[in-house]
């Protein structure tokens, strides 16, 4: 007896000892879906028995062959351990439901067209039906179905060396439209591999904007097709660290396939210390003791030479990438150079502009303009409304400085539109698993008129480059930016960190076993 007891209490304490500090789910959805019901009933899943079914008049065979066979393959593999007769030993269980052989997919209205990319606003909600009946996944659009796929996939989950679904309703749909990931590739350049496997880690967390902060002071690696010197020059390599034409399309074409925008940056009038690279003249030279000392600051806003350029490049860029919005940047402008060169104030002396403030909501205003000729919409970084420039209600103003929550109220009590990111710096680190501060940001805590609220399309995790290259960036994101992923998807009442973290372990495992490199989220513990 005494044995038994002192054996036991070693088993439990070895349990407690060696057992992951937090327990994952199993076929937990993330983010969180609006509205799910499960029930004890369950199928068992035999990948090589599984398929989709669509009926034949839907259309969009492209779209729906490429995510049915990448559900599909992430379904086999989650289930190339499974015994193929293991179903047998369920059959005397009340509850077990059989073998689920289908997931009918119901695309409601049909596929608009092959050609459609993600725009702002698409509906992107689905319902989910597992049931005696059978599993059935109905969405209006192409996005729904895609969401929709990505849910069915987490439900599934190991057990008894089986994959098992239980009976399950979701009816589900995004609480913001506009759910971003800012990727910086000037700081350090990203190879195509990594930009695909984070689209793929996006797809995982109903991500739906890739924002590309594709040039920067510090490279120029997009290869444009006007002035190709802009990366012969400016990027770190001339041809291995930069984005050649067709990589730029295959990327579009990659994150559209997974429901996910693309917009570009580039970043004017400060952060454009690699366009001098090869055109100096676009940047305003510095001055010590009256005369240039070799140094370069923002883009000239004096010169028409400058428009023009901007005019070309910006016509270009607004043709290559198809969405309808266009990051201008505007943020963190130095106007120290704007002080010193002398031509910049006799500038300012004939044009009635008195503050450097101003000098720079002149040369914004110029650049909206270029875009509002060429039917392109815009985001800004939040200096652009905060210094003042005339901006048209499509606008969207980037807010990203501390006391953000007071800024987007003032953004949307103007009638702008705003996308929130100041508490979403996944470059800021804390230690331990540090997604509870993203988790617990509430984007609106300010704001309560409905129709400020409408004004927020969303939010978006900023990964800036400095200190990620190819090696550190998808274990610095994932599961970190997952955190955002929920508060930008799930209900706003949806708030219970400890109910995450059970949740966020098992999503994390999940991703690592679809080959995401993502870092451990809650401490000691293991993927099972
Ligand atoms: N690069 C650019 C950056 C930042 C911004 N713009 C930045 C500023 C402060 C912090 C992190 C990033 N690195 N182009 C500001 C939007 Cl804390």
């Amino acid at each position: 007896m005494l044995k038994s007891i002192i054996l036991f209490s070693f088993l439990v304490g070895c349990a407690l000892a060696l057992g992951p500090a937090v327990l994952a789910t199993k076929g937990a959805v993330w983010p969180k879906p609006q509205a799910e019901e499960k029930t004890q009933d369950y199928y068992t899943i035999l990948p090589h028995g599984f398929n989709f079914k669509v009926p034949d008049n839907v259309g969009c065979p492209n779209f729906l062959n490429d995510a049915l066979t990448r559900y599909w393959t992430i379904i086999a593999t989650a289930g190339s351990k499974v015994s193929q007769n293991s179903w047998t030993r369920f059959q005397a269980d009340g509850n077990f439901l059989g073998t689920l052989q289908t997931l009918n997919i119901d695309l409601e209205a049909g596929c608009e067209s092959e050609d459609i990319y993600p725009k702002e606003g698409d509906s992107e909600n689905y319902t989910l039906v597992v049931d005696a009946q059978g599993a059935t996944l109905s969405a209006s659009t192409i996005w729904g179905v895609l969401r929709g796929l990505e849910t069915f996939s987490q439900l599934i989950y190991v057990e008894q060396d089986s994959l098992i679904i239980n009976g399950t309703t979701i009816t589900d749909g995004p609480r913001f439209t506009y759910r971003g990931l800012l990727i910086d590739t000037s700081r350090h350049f990203e190879p195509l591999t990594i930009i695909f496997a984070m689209l793929d880690a996006m797809a995982y967390n109903k991500f739906n904007v890739f924002h590309w902060h594709i040039v920067d002071d510090h490279s120029f690696p997009y290869k444009s097709r006007t002035y190709p010197e802009l990366s012969d020059e400016g990027a770190y390599h001339p041809f291995s660290k930069i984005y050649e034409q067709s990589d730029v399309a295959r990327v579009i074409e990659y994150a559209r396939l997974r429901g996910i925008r693309v917009i570009p940056e580039f970043d004017t009038p400060g952060h454009t210390s690699s366009w001098g690279a090869s055109h100096p003249e676009l940047l305003t030279a510095c001055y010590s003791n009256n005369e240039p000392n070799g140094n370069f600051g923002p883009m000239d806003p004096t010169k028409n030479s400058t428009y023009d350029f901007v005019t070309q490049l910006f016509t270009e860029i607004v043709d290559v990438f198809p969405d309808n919005y266009f990051h201008i940047g505007g943020d963190e402008v130095d106007f120290t150079c704007w002080q010193n060169n002398p031509d910049v104030g006799t500038f300012m002396g004939e044009n009635n502009i008195a503050t450097y403030k101003e000098l720079e909501s002149f040369y914004i205003q110029h650049v909206v303009d270029i875009l509002d000729n060429l039917e392109s919409q815009y985001l800004v970084w939040e200096e652009v409304f905060v210094n003042g420039v005339v901006l048209p209600n499509s606008t969207v103003v980037h807010v990203w400085k501390n006391n953000g929550l007071t800024t987007l109220r003032s953004v949307v009590q103007a009638g702008k539109r705003a996308v929130y990111s100041s508490c979403w710096y996944l470059s800021d680190l804390q230690s331990g698993g540090d997604w509870n501060g993203f988790y617990k940001c509430e984007p609106v805590a300010l704001i309560d008129d409905e129709a400020e609220l409408d004004l927020v399309v969303g939010g978006e995790a900023c990964m800036w480059g400095e200190y990620v290259n190819e090696f550190s960036i998808v274990p610095r994101v994932w599961p970190r930016a997952s955190a955002v992923a929920e508060r930008l998807w799930s209900d706003r009442e949806v708030t219970d960190v400890n109910d995450a973290a059970r949740r966020l372990e098992e999503h994390t495992c999940r991703m690592n076993k679809r080959g995401i490199a993502a870092q451990p989220p809650n401490g000691p513990g293991f993927c099972p």
